[in-house]
């Protein structure tokens, strides 16, 4: 497999979703500054010439969800999804859509200190912490005892927000960033 990577990028997603896995992949550097993401290559590769990116063998795979989810069922023995049946799939599903569909243009909101429209599908980002902090409940990770892809998802937009914009304010999911970073393999951007 090869991730199309950027140290300072979503890339660092899919990196810590490769690592957790267990996977051996080939990191592929792609730099912004000479616009590699833009070049006919890669946009075969993803025609919105973003990271990350993800080849395995004739498969592509954009976006970081698509990406986590993809990687959680090629390695079921990580133990990183609840498997099709398992009752805890469909929460399992929608935290990972809510992840980038909700959570994330919340925070762009937040960040660029614009005003949050409902109708374009999200909550503000207070709300969204509302709801993340119920579905974590007493944790420590969003099922319980039990570490998903979901939290590397959830748990990257969080860990992105205090990044760059300092602490949440919200002990609870401080805690539970803290406690992700933690990990061995954790979400880690290069300076
Ligand atoms: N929703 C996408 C967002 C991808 C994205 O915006 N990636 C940024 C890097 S963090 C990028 O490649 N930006 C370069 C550009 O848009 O020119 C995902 O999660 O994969």
């Amino acid at each position: 497999m090869k991730l199309y990577y950027n140290p300072q990028s979503r890339a660092a997603i899919a990196k810590w979703m490769l690592d957790e896995c267990g996977a051996t992949y080939e990191l592929v550097p792609i730099s912004f500054e000479k616009r590699e993401h833009k070049s006919p290559e890669f946009l075969k590769i993803n025609p919105a010439g973003k990271l990350p990116a993800l080849v395995d063998g004739d498969v592509r795979i954009f976006e970081s969800a698509a990406i986590c989810l993809y990687l959680a069922e090629k390695f079921p023995e990580a133990r990183l999804a609840p498997p099709v049946g398992a009752p805890e799939r469909g929460r399992y599903l929608s935290l990972m859509v809510y992840s980038t569909s909700q959570l994330e243009p919340a925070m762009g909101d937040r960040l660029l200190k614009v005003e949050t429209q409902p109708q374009r599908g999200w909550t503000d980002f207070d709300k969204a912490m509302d709801i993340v902090e119920g579905e974590l409940g007493e944790g420590p990770y969003l099922f319980g005892d039990w570490f998903t892809a979901a939290d590397v998802m959830v748990g990257s937009m969080f860990i992105w927000m205090r990044l760059w914009a300092g602490p949440l304010n919200r002990p609870r999911l401080d805690a539970y960033a803290d406690r992700l970073q933690a990990r061995p393999h954790g979400f880690k951007l290069a300076q």
